[in-house]
């Protein structure tokens, strides 16, 4: 029966439909599936943190409101992804614990300090770019609940995206030192970004199962290719310069080429050496620690209603 329950799984995959939760899968399909949703659950509410450390400084009411709405929308995604994750086996306060055990992992790129209102911008722009280049195809995952909630997820990364390429517009259209914080931002940001879309195709041990599954669609390398190609137009409206004194059009590859990261930097991060590892995990642990009473309250109505109801 297993062997029938397998080819079946296979013929689904296969004829590009969706896993559901009640159908049988691999363990190895679940348990790349949770180590992924989980991963992406986590960067969600680990990246309000350096967006978070902006709110009371925004410099105007219209700005405060922007960026509270998306970081908001941050932790909305988190409880999505989290619930899909959920429907795999596994609980949410299992991989909380998890992550501030330092067990799972979250995206590298919230390791990086947010030091002036124009990582606001460059966030939205570059980082929230390279989200939707990675998450579009995601929609597409051969697991139905995954899918399904990057499509929501995607169209208000698309919200988030707009939001800080109007910032910088407007601060590139302001004063020269206006202008320099842009520069110096995107001069940070740039090859973090591009680390986001994880180690390349020859150093990336889950992209050929995950591909054969329709978990990915596209390699690491790709994706990173299609942001590089999408983002120099953009720098060039802004009138920035893109920190990489490779990158040039290649007009036999119709893409453009770019150096390489640096990618014991992306190890390091990874490894939780990154320059703000140790807060982000300090202050998620003191906030879940903080949200116990709040935890037991919702769990002492829950057994009343139950026992109400028996
Ligand atoms: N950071 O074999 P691969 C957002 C790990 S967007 C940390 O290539 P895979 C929106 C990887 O887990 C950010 N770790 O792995 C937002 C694996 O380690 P493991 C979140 C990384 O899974 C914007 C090992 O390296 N998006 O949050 C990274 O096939 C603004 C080997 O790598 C997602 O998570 C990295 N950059 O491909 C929020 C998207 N890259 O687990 C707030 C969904 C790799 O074996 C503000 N995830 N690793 O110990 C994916 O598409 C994939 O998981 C990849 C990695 C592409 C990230």
């Amino acid at each position: 029966p297993e062997l029938d329950l397998e080819a079946g799984f296979d013929r689904t995959i296969e004829a590009d439909q969706r896993i559901e939760p009640r159908d049988w899968m691999p363990e190895a399909y679940r348990k790349t599936l949770i180590r992924q949703i989980a991963q992406h659950a986590h960067s969600e509410i680990i990246g309000m943190q350096p967006e978070g450390n902006w709110i009371l400084r925004a410099p105007s009411l219209r700005r405060k409101s922007i960026l509270l709405a998306k970081v908001q929308d941050e932790a909305g995604h988190g409880m999505y992804l989290y619930a899909a994750a959920e429907t795999l086996g596994v609980d949410r306060e299992e991989l909380t614990e998890k992550l501030i055990d330092g067990k799972q992992k979250y995206s590298s790129i919230f390791n990086y300090p947010t030091l002036s209102y124009a990582d606001i911008g460059v966030i939205g722009w570059l980082v929230d770019g390279a989200a939707i280049c990675n998450q579009v195809p995601l929609c597409r995952c051969s697991y139905g609940p995954y899918a399904r909630a990057m499509v929501r997820i995607c169209k208000e990364e698309s919200f988030h995206q707009r939001q800080g390429y109007e910032l910088l517009l407007a601060m590139v259209n302001g004063t020269d030192r206006q202008r320099e914080m842009v520069q110096e931002s995107v001069n940070r940001f740039w090859w973090p970004s591009l680390m986001m879309f994880g180690p390349p195709d020859d150093d990336s041990p889950n992209s050929a199962q995950s591909m054969e599954w329709g978990i990915k669609r596209h390699t690491n390398d790709e994706l990173r290719q299609r942001f590089v190609d999408m983002s120099v137009p953009q720098a060039e409206m802004l009138g920035v310069t893109l920190p990489d004194p490779e990158l040039v059009w290649n007009e036999e590859r119709q893409a453009h080429d770019y150096g390489t990261p640096d990618w014991d930097e992306f190890k390091a991060v990874i490894a939780g050496s990154g320059p703000a590892n140790a807060q982000r995990i300090a202050h998620r642990r003191r906030a879940h620690e903080n949200g116990a009473w709040v935890r037991e309250a919702a769990q002492a109505y829950a057994d009343k209603r139950a026992g109400a109801g028996a």
